[in-house]
């Protein structure tokens, strides 16, 4: 569906293409995010972003149109060191920050979550987060219980 997009055949998207490509699926991303998702999309690392890398990665960038404030302020607070990536100890440092779980809950926590790490490397990428963060594990585990230890 986007191979008409790039209309010079180099097989990436530039960013008025890319544009278009979401224009079209109904998404509204805002401009000081693209750079951001495209190098978060760029599974190959060659800097572009190719069609297969958008089309992956279609079903987060409907989500963080909808969520982005909440994703992205969650990714950046998870992502501790700022390397782009959420690792497992940064989230259980997350976890167990101010005793919200104990070490060993904080542990099964992550267990169960780890599905999400898809290519299981030992870290969230963006696309991983996102689906982990609006999965109904994460929302029973975490979600609910902060906002009960909030409401208190
Ligand atoms: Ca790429
Ligand atoms: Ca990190
Ligand atoms: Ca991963």
């Amino acid at each position: 569906m986007f191979r008409t997009k790039d209309r010079d055949g180099t097989g990436w998207l530039k960013s008025d293409e890319l544009e278009e490509c979401l224009n079209m699926v109904g998404v509204d991303i805002i401009p000081e995010d693209m750079e951001f998702l495209q190098e978060r999309f760029d599974k190959n690392g060659d800097g572009h972003l190719q069609i297969e890398e958008l089309m992956d990665n279609l079903h987060v960038l409907y989500q963080h149109a909808i969520h982005r404030d909440e994703l992205m302020t969650a990714f950046n607070t998870f992502d501790i060191n700022k390397d782009g990536y959420i690792r497992y100890t940064e989230l259980q440092n997350i976890l167990t920050f101010r005793g919200f779980m104990s070490a060993d809950e904080s542990r099964k926590t992550i267990s169960m979550l780890s599905k999400y790490d898809r290519n299981k490397d030992g870290k969230f990428s963006y696309s991983e987060f996102v689906e982990m963060y609006l999965s109904d594990e994460f929302a029973d585990t975490v979600t609910k219980r902060h906002e009960e230890i909030d409401t208190k």
